[in-house]
């Protein structure tokens, strides 16, 4: 049997079980053999090639449009971006990655357009595995499918097999390998796992020796997906294009109950700006505004850094020299009550306006 035909079995036989408290595990330890046998096939395949298409990095912040081919990403592209991606009515117009760039609330927001994914693309088939990796290195993924909901159903699972876990955070879990002594599993009290199961999975994966710390509650799923290892956690959200076409406005409201979306027309224009809201809002961006020696604030090119950052970032963000000379930085902002001074590991909140104060 080939190792495919042995992902199949496993997984029609997920299919015939059902799902409930009591078989959750018998799911999960399949999940994760299948999780073993893919990483085994990856290794097959490795001499193919996989860095991406040559397309580098730009702006603050990367998002690829990944769904069917026809489904219209290349026309969302011309909306978003002042690009114009050869938009045609039959699949694979697109042949390469096209870049574009988005210009919202003063970040720059390069934009990938690629060929449409189709089955297998984890595998390979077409040029899937170019597509794959470059996938694994954008900010937001914007899955873009039609009225039809073409791909809806394959789509995720294809970039789950490449790697790629969308709207999930990385767990706080590690491993150090040993030599001997079996699988010690450290644990705070208040995650609530069962050890067994940890064993069993971590057995699926043949890991028998080493510490395993898991600092936070995980799931069967977490556990997989550490062990598997390799995998990138993206953003994303969906959107439903050629909304101006006629459809059954119930059917699809019930199909994509439970899901993260926004109708749009790239035909129309329909909630393109909606759709340029969101994109932002998911980058999770933070504008910096830099007030300079003479004390003006430049509020028409807000620096972008993502959420989360800090006093250094910003100085990093600025230029190499700013970091030895940093002496403090001057904090004020809509969201600060008083001017702060503040360190280099300060957490800068969204429309910060900044001085920067150096030693010489
Ligand atoms: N009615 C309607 N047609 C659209 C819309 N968006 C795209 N189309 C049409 O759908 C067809 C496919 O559009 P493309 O933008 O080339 O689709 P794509 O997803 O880039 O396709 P590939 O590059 O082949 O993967 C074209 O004929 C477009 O004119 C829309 O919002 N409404
Ligand atoms: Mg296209």
């Amino acid at each position: 049997m080939t190792i495919e035909e042995r992902i199949k079995e496993i997984e029609s036989e997920i299919k015939k079980t059902q799902k409930n408290k009591a078989t959750e595990k018998h799911i999960g330890l399949l999940k994760a053999r299948i999780a073993k046998l893919e990483i085994e096939e990856e290794s097959h395949k490795k001499s193919g090639g996989g860095y991406g298409f040559s397309v580098s990095k730009s702006g603050d912040a990367t998002m690829a449009l990944v769904g069917y081919p026809n489904v219209g990403k290349s026309s969302l592209l011309n909306n978003l971006t002042n690009k114009k991606s050869t938009v045609g009515n039959f699949e694979f117009t697109t042949l390469t990655v096209i870049p574009g760039t988005l210009n919202y609330n003063g970040a720059q927001i390069q934009i990938l357009d690629l060929p449409g994914i189709i089955d297998n693309a984890a595998l390979g088939a077409g040029r899937g595995r170019e597509i794959i990796s470059t996938i694994r290195n954008v900010d937001l993924i914007v899955l873009v499918t039609d009225i039809q909901l073409k791909g809806l159903d394959r789509i995720v699972s294809e970039l789950y097999k490449a790697g790629i876990v969308l709207n999930k955070k990385r767990k706080d879990i590690s491993f150090k390998k040993t030599n001997y002594g079996g699988l010690r599993i450290h644990k705070p009290k208040h995650v609530d796992i069962n050890i067994k199961d940890i064993r069993d999975i971590a057995k699926e994966f043949k890991v028998v020796n080493g510490d395993i710390y898991i600092r936070e509650n995980v799931d069967m799923d977490d556990l997989i997906d550490f062990f598997k290892g390799n995998i990138v956690y993206i953003k994303s959200f969906m959107v439903v294009n050629k909304i101006d076409m006629p459809h059954d406005e119930l059917l699809l409201k019930k199909k994509l109950s439970g899901i993260d979306y926004i109708e749009v027309s790239a035909a129309t224009g329909y909630n393109i700006e909606k759709m340029k809201e969101n994109i932002y809002r998911s980058l999770d961006l933070v504008r910096i505004y830099m007030r300079n020696k003479a004390g003006e604030v430049d509020y028409e090119r807000p620096l972008i850094l993502s959420d989360g950052s800090t006093v250094r970032d910003v100085c990093r963000k600025i230029s190499r020299e700013m970091l030895p000379s940093f002496r403090y930085a001057i904090i004020t902002g809509p969201t600060r009550k008083i001017e702060l001074r503040v360190g280099l590991d300060y957490k800068v909140n969204d429309e910060d306006v900044i001085t920067l104060i150096s030693k010489y």
